[in-house]
């Protein structure tokens, strides 16, 4: 007989996910947060972390706890919404486990059992944050972080990141291929495939670092071309999106979507970090780069996109807003999904007309105080001429 914590628990899940999303009363013209996040530790199935035979589980204990669900890759398939989700175990390792749902802002509920992907690294201790590109090549990419040990220094802790990569094309049956080998940089992490061929070559976004936590002289966020996806090498590194001293990227910054195409050019949603006296400080920014060179930056906000707001700031990690996933869709709406703190899941919602005149409208950064006051009273002095047009 099943212990009568089963159907508590499962009664809990059942109207966890059934709970409809509402908007919030956030407002900044550019996309809608949502009350509740999309996605958290409770939405995995009991079954996942329970025996459920009272003979070798007589309290109905947890016996494999979940920590947190956060940094999803994301795709739209046949109209509905799934997510490729980083399942953290109470044991610190991460997984992934597939999420759908019919709205895209609600209702998402894990498949049966997680992600099994080929275990071809025998070094590898951790995976996660995989972005999903649909390829233009008819295979659905998955690139992630694989995590070792550095064996080559006398630091526990100390651990190299390296770019994993699987295929499918149903979410259900993943190829795993060789590991990006980029020649001239020793750690990747925040890897994303660009979803055209460039120049007839597979196109990463990169994100070149010396150090698993530094990037070190690692510029910002690089690109390279490689011949065979099956066995990726990428030599020479072009940055795109670079560091800059003093705004949101100082400390680093990485891809963060598959760059959404518009007619104006590709629109990234990336992450930049800086560091401040409370920790790293994670937030969520964009820029645009060229529909025929999608190396080349050619617009970039001043700032940031989304910050880690309110409840949004506490969690394993907190002060983090990570985005590794969006859906654009054909009708023009876009799903960005990010974790905040690195423990729950979160969608916000915008269009691409607002995506586009929000990347290239907004002022870009001009990097010294003296000129943001300027650039801030030239807006107000607009804005009392025009109040003053209407009287
Ligand atoms: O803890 C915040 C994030 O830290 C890493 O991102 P980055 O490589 O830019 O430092 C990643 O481990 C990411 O998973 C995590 O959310």
């Amino acid at each position: 007989m099943l212990h009568p914590q089963y159907y508590v628990e499962k009664a809990k899940l059942e109207k966890l996910i059934a709970k409809k999303n509402r908007k919030s009363n956030f407002y900044n013209g550019v996309f809608d947060r949502y009350e509740d996040p999309i996605l958290t530790r409770e939405h995995a199935p009991v079954e996942w972390k329970y025996d459920l035979n009272p003979e070798t589980n007589p309290y109905f204990m947890e016996r494999l706890g979940i920590n947190a669900v956060m940094n999803s890759g994301a795709i739209e398939l046949n109209g509905k919404f799934y997510l490729v989700v980083r399942v953290e175990g109470a044991d610190r390792k991460s997984f992934f486990a597939v999420a759908e749902s019919d709205t895209g802002i609600d209702g998402f509920h894990f498949w049966e059992k997680p992600v099994e992907l080929p275990d071809t690294c025998p070094e590898e201790t951790n995976v996660y944050d995989m972005r999903l590109t649909k390829h233009e090549d008819g295979w659905i990419y998955g690139v992630f972080c694989s995590e070792s040990k550095d064996t080559s220094v006398n630091d526990l802790s100390a651990a190299v990141a390296a770019a994993g990569i699987v295929r499918t094309k149903d979410l259900k049956t993943w190829e795993r291929l060789d590991n990006l080998t980029t020649l001239r940089s020793p750690q990747q992490r925040n890897v994303v495939l660009h979803p055209e061929f460039v120049n007839g070559k597979y196109a990463f976004y990169t994100r070149p670092m010396d150090d698993f936590i530094d990037t070190g002289s690692g510029g910002g966020i690089g690109f390279g071309l490689c011949d065979d996806i099956e066995h990726a090498v990428i030599d020479e590194e072009i940055m795109t999106s670079r560091r800059k001293y003093h705004t949101i990227t100082e400390a680093k910054n990485g891809a963060g979507a598959v760059p959404i195409k518009t007619d104006r050019g590709w629109i990234h949603i990336a992450h930049g970090v800086r560091n401040t006296a409370a920790g790293l400080r994670y937030v969520i920014y964009a820029f645009a780069t060229d529909l025929e060179h999608p190396e080349k930056v050619i617009a970039e906000p001043s700032g940031l996109l989304i910050g880690p707001l309110g409840h949004e700031r506490l969690g394993d990690v907190s002060n983090v807003v990570f985005t590794n996933g969006a859906i654009a869709r054909d009708n023009g709406d876009v799903f960005i999904y990010y974790a905040s703190s690195d423990t729950r899941m979160h969608v916000a919602t915008t269009t691409i007309d607002k995506l586009v005149d929000y990347v290239f409208n907004t002022p870009s950064d001009p990097l010294r105080s003296a000129d943001c006051v300027k650039q801030r009273i030239a807006l107000i002095e607009k804005n009392m001429a025009f109040l003053k047009s209407q009287q």
